[in-house]
């Protein structure tokens, strides 16, 4: 979109990573497996990581406000349940850091109409009713940006579905960077990395799983219990043939393709190891093996996720603590930004 412009490539920048889940619903194995496992792999390697609960692109599609605050609480309590650590990676939710909204509206004056109206999640989460959509919905992903260049974030964990979000937060940087005759904003990098960054509804292997699908049997939710759990993988859609020994044989299988993928990022195996054990088994022996593996899994972070539920002072200490640390960093990066905007300070 913006050939020729020399901006600084990541490398240029200290490496720190961000990244964000919306409080929109309950958290699904698919946030699980594609995002907060992944959050927790990238806090141990020596770089700084700040993660938030996304509230401000949550309200782009309607949301009851006594729920968003509980899913607000709830997702703070999966990061943590899963093993985010308040005293290694800064966890906050973004409405409490207001520059996130200030440098949304600065991108949205960057960034292009057409450029959003290519993006695949606004066609998608539109439909056909683009008219009736809300304005935040069709400029999120510039909000998106902000909340990465922000904090000069250079490396953003994200699902596959979240990838052309990132790409376009590059170009953001790159016309700001170009626009402005500087080398402000880093080109963070997608990383997109595992067995499962796309998985896919259990009742449709051409869907993503949401927390948004009208059917609850769509998908395994973070606190659902063990019977729930194994009820659904019993009931997930298959085809008759047995699991292929190769990766290659799941070519055309994509509800077969799924569940030996969240068996493989359960287990941390790849997918040629998990095809080597269980090759040549039936789907009615292999779902009882993928629902005690996701049982043996989950149990441990729903369980602790209700116990924190329990205590929602604590919670809110936490994302207070985190915003400070948020705005300590986010403050500067702003009040620059806007003096290269040429806004009287
Ligand atoms: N099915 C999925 N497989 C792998 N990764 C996924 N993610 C979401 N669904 C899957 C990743 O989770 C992170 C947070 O996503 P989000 O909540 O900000 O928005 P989303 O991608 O739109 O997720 P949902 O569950 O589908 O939410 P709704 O239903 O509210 O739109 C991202 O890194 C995403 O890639």
């Amino acid at each position: 979109m913006t050939e020729g412009v020399q901006t600084p490539p990541a490398t240029q920048f200290t490496p720190r990573v961000f990244s964000g889940i919306q409080p929109s619903g309950g958290l699904t194995l698919g946030n699980y497996l594609g995002a907060i496992k992944r959050f927790v792999d990238m806090q141990d390697q020596g770089i700084q990581t700040i993660y938030c609960m996304v509230d401000l692109h949550a309200i782009t599609v309607w949301q009851d406000p006594a729920a968003l605050k509980r899913q607000t609480r709830e997702l703070a309590a999966g990061y943590i349940a899963a093993g985010l650590d308040p005293a290694r990676s800064i966890l906050f939710n973004q409405s409490q850091v207001s520059a996130h909204a200030e440098l949304g509206w600065v991108f949205n004056c960057v960034a292009r109409m057409g450029w959003m109206q290519r993006m695949t999640q606004w066609k998608d989460k539109a439909g056909k009713n683009a008219q009736n959509a809300s304005l935040g919905l069709f400029a999120y992903p510039a909000l998106m940006a902000a909340d990465i260049l922000l904090y000069h974030a250079t490396h953003v964990p994200v699902g596959e579905d979240q990838k052309q979000h990132v790409e376009l937060t590059r170009d953001i940087a790159a016309k700001f960077n170009h626009d402005f005759k500087v080398d402000f904003f880093p080109l963070p990098e997608p990383v997109i990395e595992g067995a499962a960054t796309r998985v896919m509804s259990l009742r449709d292997g051409s869907k993503k799983m949401s927390k948004s699908d009208p059917s609850d049997a769509s998908r395994i939710n973070m606190t659902d219990d063990a019977d729930a759990i194994a009820q659904k993988i019993r009931k997930a859609k298959t085809d008759p043939d047995a699991l292929p020994s190769e990766a290659k044989g799941l070519d055309e299988r994509p509800e077969a393709r799924n569940l030996v993928n969240i068996y493989a990022a359960l287990s941390e195996q790849t997918v040629d190891a998990v095809l080597a054990d269980v090759g040549g088994k039936q789907f009615s022996e292999f779902k009882p093996m993928l629902a005690d593996l996701a049982v043996a899994k989950l149990s441990p972070i729903s369980s602790e996720m209700a116990r924190l539920m329990q205590a929602p002072d604590e919670i809110d200490a936490i994302l207070r603590s985190g915003a400070d640390q948020a705005r300590a960093i986010a403050q500067p990066i702003m009040d620059r930004t806007l003096d290269i905007v040429g806004m009287v300070r």
